[in-house]
């Protein structure tokens, strides 16, 4: 098993939501450990940034318009397989789709409004932890 972090995003919505402390003890339970974290209001600029990837995507501009609604809590967490652990917890990007007891399921209300970001894969990870915790060793 290897030891990964990976970067977790609550969104605005779960924000607003006040599900923060819940989806943390999920995070927990799970045995990932949150090892940076901080509350921000997202500019257009660093959601666009974060998003590049997408950026031809129909969707690219309600994400970012969303993403930048309200304040996000970003985390990076570390802890066994950690980016697959965090999928998992996370369920699919559709609510309506996401397995029972994900936090997408349990959370979230839309495919755009939903929940939560993670990392979808090692290398992915180290550019977006990099990308908010220039600190982090
Ligand atoms: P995320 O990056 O936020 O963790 O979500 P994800 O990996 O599950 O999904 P991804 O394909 O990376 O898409 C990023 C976000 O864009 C929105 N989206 N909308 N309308 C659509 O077809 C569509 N597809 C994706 C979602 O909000 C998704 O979280
Ligand atoms: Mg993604």
């Amino acid at each position: 098993m290897a030891i990964e972090r990976t970067l977790s995003i609550i969104k605005p919505d779960a924000v607003a939501k006040n599900v923060i402390g819940q989806i943390y003890s999920r995070f927990e339970g799970a045995g990932l450990k949150i090892v940076a974290a901080r509350m921000t209001q997202l500019s257009r600029e660093q959601a666009e940034g974060f998003y590049a990837a997408h950026k031809e995507r129909g969707f690219f501009k309600d994400l970012v318009d969303f993403m930048v609604s309200g304040p996000v809590m970003i985390q990076a967490l570390e802890g066994e397989n950690a980016v697959a652990a965090h999928r998992d917890l996370m369920g699919a990007t559709d609510p309506k789709k996401a397995e029972k007891g994900t936090i997408r399921a349990d959370f979230a209300d839309s495919i755009d409004a939903n929940a939560v970001h993670g990392s979808d894969a090692v290398d992915a990870a180290k550019v977006e932890i990099a990308y908010f915790f220039p600190e982090a060793k």
